[in-house]
């Protein structure tokens, strides 16, 4: 609970067997952490094992994606205030405590891991994925009318449920490009959005999403297309 407010969590899960439980157990063990969703996809290894071994609550989505899961996670919370993050050792359980302060006076707090003072030692934030991150989220900032914005793929964020709701059928990305059409959606809805620097640290078992450079590279070009399509009216639900 967060002054009197119930606080859920949503894991993104594939194939996470080796981190997923300690990342539950770090993240209750805040004490303000009331309920973790966890939303699996079938993984191949002993992800849902682990889950069930937790007090987290255990979703499998038909859908595959990282956006399908984070959507399918978001519309399973019960709380007041939704934070989303990833089980894989990335992103730090107390972190919650930084994002909590700001939600009296906003809506959406979006972490970064760009800052470079947070960038743990072997953290997978090489340059060009640092620089990316912070060129084309400054193409949504402008072309979005954001406010400072240094990451377009930080999964650790807030929404308030009220907030949410204004968005949650609004979603088309099932896939990795998730987290610029979030922001997108919380700014076209006038959501009162800030972005805080969140830890970055090692990982621990294979990344996904952002493995290589070409992943990446490609994933970049999809957002970029994304945040131009949401501008010129190409992209999003009408
Ligand atoms: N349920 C589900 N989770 C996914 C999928 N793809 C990635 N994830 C999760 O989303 C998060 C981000 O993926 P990750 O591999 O860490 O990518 P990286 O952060 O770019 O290295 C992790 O928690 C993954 O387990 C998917 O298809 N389904
Ligand atoms: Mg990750």
């Amino acid at each position: 609970m967060w002054n009197k407010k119930k606080v859920s969590v949503v894991f993104p899960a594939y194939n996470e067997e080796k981190y997923i439980k300690t990342a539950i157990e770090d993240f209750f063990s805040t004490g303000v952490v009331d309920e973790i969703i966890a939303v699996d996809n079938k993984s191949k290894d002993n992800t849902a094992r682990e889950i069930k071994k937790t007090k987290a609550v255990y979703v499998l989505e038909k859908t595959q994606g990282y956006g399908a899961a984070l959507q399918r996670g978001l519309k399973e919370t019960t709380g007041n205030i939704i934070i989303m993050a990833e089980p894989d050792g990335t992103f730090l359980g107390k972190d919650v405590f930084k994002l909590l302060d700001y939600c009296d006076d906003f809506d959406v707090v979006l972490g970064t891991r760009t800052s470079k003072s947070l960038i743990w030692e072997n953290a997978k934030m090489n340059w060009f994925l640092r620089i990316g991150n912070v060129v084309v989220a400054k193409l949504l900032e402008y072309l979005h009318n954001g406010p400072c914005l240094t990451d377009v793929g930080c999964t650790m964020k807030l929404i308030k449920k009220n907030a949410l709701k204004k968005i949650i059928e609004k979603f088309t990305v099932n896939g990795s490009s998730f987290s610029p059409e979030f922001m997108i959606l919380c700014l076209k809805n006038k959501l009162e959005t800030v972005e805080i620097p969140v830890n970055y640290a090692q990982r621990v078992g294979e990344s996904k999403i952002t493995s290589n450079f070409w992943k990446s590279f490609k994933l970049g070009i999809v957002m970029i297309n994304l945040i131009i399509g949401y501008k010129l009216g190409y992209k999003g639900k009408k």
